[in-house]
């Protein structure tokens, strides 16, 4: 897995961050700042030149990684002198959410002495379960490294007993078992550091300088964990940047170190565009589908990322299974945690979850890897990828009649057989349009039986239909939607789903409608506007009548406000094309556009 170069070390320049908390001179400090931090940011080591689409591609094929969250919260395992985190709520925010002064988190931190710790072992597990991928929390909030960093000795190695870096120690094992190994760094927040983000009540925020915490704490980290730890497939931020200008600058140190390594959205505001190479959905968000941008959504095994003795709230191995389907299904990554013991010992009921997934991967890992989103739309009896000419089915509920029916693909359907018994054809006819294949008696995974299915090409469906309710709008958003062009269906943490990145007027929204009630219809548009967008002009298209629209910007980040736009007539029943695009070209984004709102005036007739 080598990408054949070498990363320089930085040890040699560094000096400890807590220097300050113990005196050292602020004159060493602007030294610092100015000699040793831009040396970072210097040098590229590689002058490589690497493509958007070729740093992708590994997250693209690889689909399903382990994530871990492991530092002292985990030694209190929930618990604070006697007070519990509530089941439910995030265990390894327990010094925030207990207000525990950063003095007494630092002593309790020493405590932290995981001798049960075996690399080896967290990995074989990543591997037998079929991730591919790895990332370790490096720092997460509570500003402890969980590696030997020379920038403060508030790491596992120069602090606890344990002296030894359980980052250098994965990184080596993922390396020799062909795992990619990744790195959680908490770049914004940090409770321990007097300048950094979150901890308010031993720091008095107005005191805080908080580019003093970037340039001497989460810079300088960052560029250690890129520097001494062997290629890193990503490094995943979290909690977002106060602003583009510092994302960009955390963006630019990984692209000079390791200009192969990715970057998760949540490098970035959360109120600006994608910044990084691709977006996370929230905490254990479950996608609704359609998306054009690469995406990973981050899930728990029970409901907290860091160990609590008190949460045994596990996910069912059917559980995951069936999340990572949907997940894959829609065009997506699934980044599932473990939040191991203080000791090291990761907790018996994610194992046992864990080795159960391993098992249906290695009869069914073709139906996962290097798929991609189905067009096909959710069925009653489960959901399904698609790689090439292939869909595959994922059977969650088996059909009583022994009959899969596979409505609405336009394809024929050239032979079927279950994954894991290809010998065994399976008898496919053709009744009103939907596909019917006849299963064994009974399924052949309990949690997911996949049926392969050949097809004559890569699956084609028709646009979806949107229907109305009596007397309801018509409710036009992204799920629907057919776009073309630029526009691009995305997820932003703080501006939700909407349609971006349409600028000219081959960047349209389409709609498929049913209309069963004619007569007049007003329309209103959702939509968020930034001020390069003022004036802009749009124009809708229905049933042969056109509506055209100036956009007004709604403010910064993303703040949706609704307009009232003409009213259209709808003079029959039946299928009609609802169109969206620019009315020219712009060099902007022409709106975040979210819902448009068709509803039915005055008297009408229902035909
Ligand atoms: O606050 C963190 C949380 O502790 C955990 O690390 C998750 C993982 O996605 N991220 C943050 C919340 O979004």
């Amino acid at each position: 897995m080598s990408h054949g170069y070498t990363v320089p070390t930085m040890h040699s320049i560094q000096q400890p961050r807590d220097a300050r908390r113990v005196g050292i001179t602020v004159a060493l400090c602007i030294f610092w700042l100015k000699v040793a931090v831009p040396l970072g940011a210097q040098s590229n080591p590689t002058q490589e030149q690497v493509t958007d689409a070729e740093r992708i591609e590994w997250f693209k094929h690889d689909k399903f990684g382990m994530f871990i969250h492991w530092g002292p919260y985990s030694y209190l395992a929930g618990e604070w002198k006697g007070k519990q985190i509530p089941v439910g709520t995030e265990a390894e925010w327990i010094m925030q959410r207990f207000n525990i002064p950063a003095a007494e988190y630092r002593e309790m931190a020493h405590n932290l002495n995981p001798t049960q710790f075996r690399a080896e072992e967290w990995v074989n597990l990543a591997k037998s379960t079929g991730m591919k991928y790895l990332a370790i929390t490096a720092k997460h909030h509570d500003g402890f490294a969980m590696y030997h960093s020379q920038v403060s000795k508030y790491n596992i190695v120069d602090w606890t007993p344990f002296k030894r870096d359980p980052v250098q120690e994965l990184s080596e094992a993922c390396r020799k078992n062909g795992i990619r190994f990744c790195v959680y760094y908490s770049h914004r927040e940090d409770w321990d550091d007097p300048d950094g983000y979150g901890n308010n009540w031993d720091f008095d925020r107005s005191k805080k300088n908080f580019n003093r915490y970037l340039e001497e704490k989460s810079k300088p980290q960052l560029r250690e964990l890129l520097s001494n730890y062997g290629p890193l497939g990503l490094v995943w931020f979290d909690r977002g940047m106060d602003t583009p200008e510092h994302a960009r600058q955390f963006i630019e140190i990984v692209r000079q170190l390791q200009p192969r390594c990715l970057i998760n959205g949540r490098v970035g505001s959360y109120g600006e565009d994608l910044m990084g190479d691709y977006q996370d959905m929230n905490d254990n968000g479950m996608p609704t589908g359609g998306l054009q941008e690469y995406w990973e959504t981050p899930q728990t095994l029970n409901t907290t990322w860091g160990y609590s003795k008190f949460d045994q709230q596990w996910k069912t191995s059917g559980d995951v299974i069936h999340r990572m389907v949907e997940i894959i299904g829609k065009g997506g990554n699934y980044l599932l945690n473990i939040g191991p013991m203080a000791d090291g010992t990761i907790p018996s009921p994610s194992v046992a979850t864990l080795r159960r997934v391993g098992m249906w991967m290695q009869a069914n890992s073709e139906s996962i890897y290097g798929t991609s989103a189905s067009p096909l739309p959710e069925q009653p009896w489960g959901r399904s990828t698609v790689k090439g000419d292939k869909v595959y089915l994922h059977v969650f509920s088996w059909p009583g009649d022994g009959s899969l029916p596979v409505p609405g693909l336009k394809n024929e359907v050239i032979a079927a057989h279950a994954l894991t018994a290809p010998s065994r054809k399976l008898e496919i006819s053709l009744v009103n349009g939907t596909s019917l294949i006849a299963l064994p008696a009974k399924p052949l995974d309990d949690l997911d039986t996949v049926i392969v299915l050949q097809l004559d090409g890569p699956p084609k469906v028709d646009p979806p239909i949107v229907t109305q309710g009596s007397d309801a709008p018509f409710e036009l958003d992204y799920l629907s939607a057919v776009t073309t062009g630029k526009a691009t269906k995305r997820f932003n943490r703080e501006g939700k789903f909407h349609i971006a990145k349409w600028t000219n007027t081959q960047d349209s929204i389409t709609w498929h409608l049913l209309v069963s009630q004619v007569g007049e219809y007003q329309m209103r548009i959702r939509y968020s506007a930034r001020q390069e967008s003022k004036d802009a002009k749009f124009v809708i298209t229905a049933g042969g009548q056109s509506v055209g629209g100036t956009v007004v910007p709604t403010g910064e980040g993303y703040q949706y406000k609704t307009f009232d736009l003409d009213t259209i007539k709808f003079s029959n029943a039946g299928r009609y094309v609802v169109q969206i695009k620019p009315a020219a070209d712009y060099d902007h984004n022409l709106m975040y556009f979210q819902l448009l709102e068709l509803a039915p005036v005055g008297p009408r007739m229902v035909e």
